[in-house]
């Protein structure tokens, strides 16, 4: 890996209490998610490189939810606790917050898909993205592809995502198929270690 510095961003996907133990489609292990990821916020703020986290933000009676016939329980709803980013994440001023699937008639599990992330990474001249976050079969899986198909360089932190796995292996596959699209697979310990390392 290339030490991260300037043309690198890290986005944080949907690390939303909803999606934490306990939550209404709670991860078993994402809150393990939390302190990887803010190690490497640190180190990434350390260095003024730009930080985005998205969250799923549905509106009451989003097409996902079981009662609209979709495959999920009611979770994320805009404005809700559950909806919240994880208290432990540390979040700072300057962070750009990317709310996305906030249609009632439409999911939308990748971060690029009809939110303002790809002109944003575009304006401030972003060409890698590293990723973290939940959920790795889903929200992760699809904002990866979508950032390889913007022509985004991607490296997704392994250590740092987890998956919902409604079948077992659905996180490794979600993974495989990733690094088959292009996207590098690395940790937030490497990570880490290129950026501390003397230039
Ligand atoms: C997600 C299921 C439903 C995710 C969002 O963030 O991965 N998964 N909505
Ligand atoms: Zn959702």
């Amino acid at each position: 890996m290339q030490a991260p510095g300037p043309g690198d961003a890290l986005l944080v996907v949907d690390v939303q209490n909803d999606f934490l133990p306990g939550g209404a489609l709670g991860i078993r292990g994402g809150d393990a998610v939390v302190a990887p990821a803010n190690r490497v916020l640190a180190a990434w703020r350390k260095r003024g490189l730009p930080v985005f986290l998205s969250r799923d933000w549905h509106p009451a009676g989003h097409c996902s939810f079981t009662a609209q016939g979709g495959p999920w329980p009611v979770h994320c709803v805009a404005g809700t606790h559950g909806a919240e980013f994880a208290a432990a994440l540390e979040i700072a001023p300057g962070d750009v917050v990317i709310s996305k699937a906030t249609r009632a008639d439409k999911d939308a599990y990748s971060a690029l898909d009809g939110t303002p992330l790809a002109e944003a990474l575009r304006a401030r001249g972003v060409r890698r993205l590293f990723i973290a976050g939940l959920a790795t079969d889903y929200c992760v899986r699809a904002t990866g592809r979508d950032a390889r198909a913007a022509g985004l360089d991607v490296v997704v932190l392994k250590d740092a995502v987890c998956a919902v796995d409604v079948q077992p292996g659905d996180g490794d596959r979600a993974l495989d198929e990733l690094a088959a699209e292009g996207c590098e697979l690395s940790t937030t310990g490497a990570t880490l270690r290129e950026m501390e390392a003397p230039a």
